[in-house]
């Protein structure tokens, strides 16, 4: 069954386009061209409930009726990695921090667990997620609604490890690497954030996700979490951490997870100069009850779902029933943390059989509001158009 909801967002439509784009990678490619049927045989182990965008590198969304809990367990978190999940053997591992310090320092797990400890709730959402609905299409993963989750990760913080290396004068930015090698002849994900974010109270170097060791999938042993910031600043397997003077000039900060300084024409060109980094995400909501496409009694309708906005907090989240002719304020849940979503829900009486749009719209607390229509970018990133969900009241 189809979960989107966008009328444009047909996966033979999408996949057509995929293979006349052509991809950055031959693995994903190949795996874009299996007919639909195959992606059912293929389950990835501990993951077997999420819809496999990829199988060689992992690429797994969450489908949305799972995102039933302001927590999502381990084994419903969404995946999302350029190259093959690095295996890490921790008896070997360590994290060396190096660059613009006084002295370099390399740390092993038992030493990171040793720092302070900090915990904190964090809703980690891919950049592209939604992208399936952009139109015209972009080539990327087609993640519809799922490439988000809620974890609670416990680690050190980065500002205590960048102390004890002691920064220098000169250290701007703080550059992240993994343990995972690119495939062929793909540029490795390296990352930095800017020295302010590095050293945020909140900003970790993760060895738990939800109480359990991060699991291999989400970055064994080791992960950034750069709480508000799109996904791909979390980087995992993280094995150096260095301080350097200027933004880094790898293609994953110069060229990749940018975004256009001004409003693009749909399908349009924007010149290399005009595309900014990409930092935080941006306010959204998700109905995850009921789901598209499902057919419901008459009577009482509850329309649950969450909220976030990066570093903002969510003010409010209206509802509608009717195509958003009218809006009703939906009741927001108990759990507030400042880098995670905000549960919603709201009662509507439906007595009347047919169907029905119900729609979601959140708004932050610096009354930025979910827009009505897209704004289509040439990588199609954050995606936040107000929700919806298309139901059948039976008679
Ligand atoms: N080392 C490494 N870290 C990475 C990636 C990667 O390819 N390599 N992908 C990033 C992206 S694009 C996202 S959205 C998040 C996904 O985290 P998850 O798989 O734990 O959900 O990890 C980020 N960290
Ligand atoms: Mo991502």
């Amino acid at each position: 069954m189809k979960m989107s909801g966008y009328p444009h967002s047909r996966s033979l439509r999408r996949r057509d386009f995929l293979i006349g784009a052509g991809q950055m990678s031959a693995g994903l490619a190949l795996s874009q061209m299996l007919p639909e049927s195959a992606f059912a045989q293929n389950v990835v182990k501990g993951k077997d409930k999420l819809i496999v965008r990829s199988v060689r590198p992992e690429d797994l969304e969450t489908p949305v009726g799972l995102l039933n809990t302001w927590i999502t367990p381990n084994d419903l978190f969404y995946v999302r990695h350029h190259s093959y999940a690095a295996k890490v053997n921790v008896d070997e591992w360590k994290l060396t921090v190096d660059g613009e310090v006084r002295n370099p320092i390399t740390m092993t797990l038992d030493e990171l667990k040793r720092a302070p400890k900090h915990t904190i709730a964090v809703t980690l959402e891919c950049a592209g997620n939604g992208r399936a609905f952009f139109d015209p299409p972009v080539p990327g993963i087609q993640w519809e609604k799922g490439a988000v989750g809620t974890a609670r990760f416990t680690g050190a913080r980065l500002a205590d490890v960048l102390k004890k290396a002691g920064v220098k004068d000169t250290g701007k930015y703080v550059v992240m690497n993994g343990a995972d090698k690119p495939i062929g002849k793909m540029p490795d994900l390296i990352r930095n954030v800017p020295m302010a974010k590095a050293l945020n109270p909140d900003t970790i170097l993760a060895y738990e996700m939800n109480g359990e060791p991060i699991p291999i999938l989400h970055g064994f042993p080791l992960r950034a979490i750069i709480p508000g910031w799109e996904g791909a600043y979390s980087v995992k397997w993280l094995t150096n951490v260095q301080v350097i003077d200027k933004e880094y000039d790898g293609f994953f900060v110069k060229t990749a997870y940018r975004y256009p300084n001004h409003r693009v024409a749909p399908g349009g060109a924007v010149a290399p100069q005009d595309m900014v980094p990409l930092t935080g995400l941006v306010v959204k909501s998700l109905i995850n009850s009921p789901i598209d496409g499902a057919t419901v009694a008459p009577g009482k309708v509850r329309l649950s779902g969450f909220a976030w906005a990066g570093e903002s907090n969510i003010a409010k989240v209206d509802v509608s029933m009717d195509n958003g002719s009218t809006w009703f304020p939906a009741k927001l849940g108990k759990e507030r943390e400042p880098y995670a979503w905000q549960s919603f829900e709201h009662e509507f009486n439906i007595t009347q059989p047919g169907s029905y749009l119900l729609m979601s719209r959140a708004t932050d607390d610096k009354g930025v509001t979910q827009p009505v229509a897209p704004q289509w970018n040439p990588s199609g990133y954050l995606w936040n158009v107000i929700d919806k969900v298309r139901i059948n009241v039976k008679a």
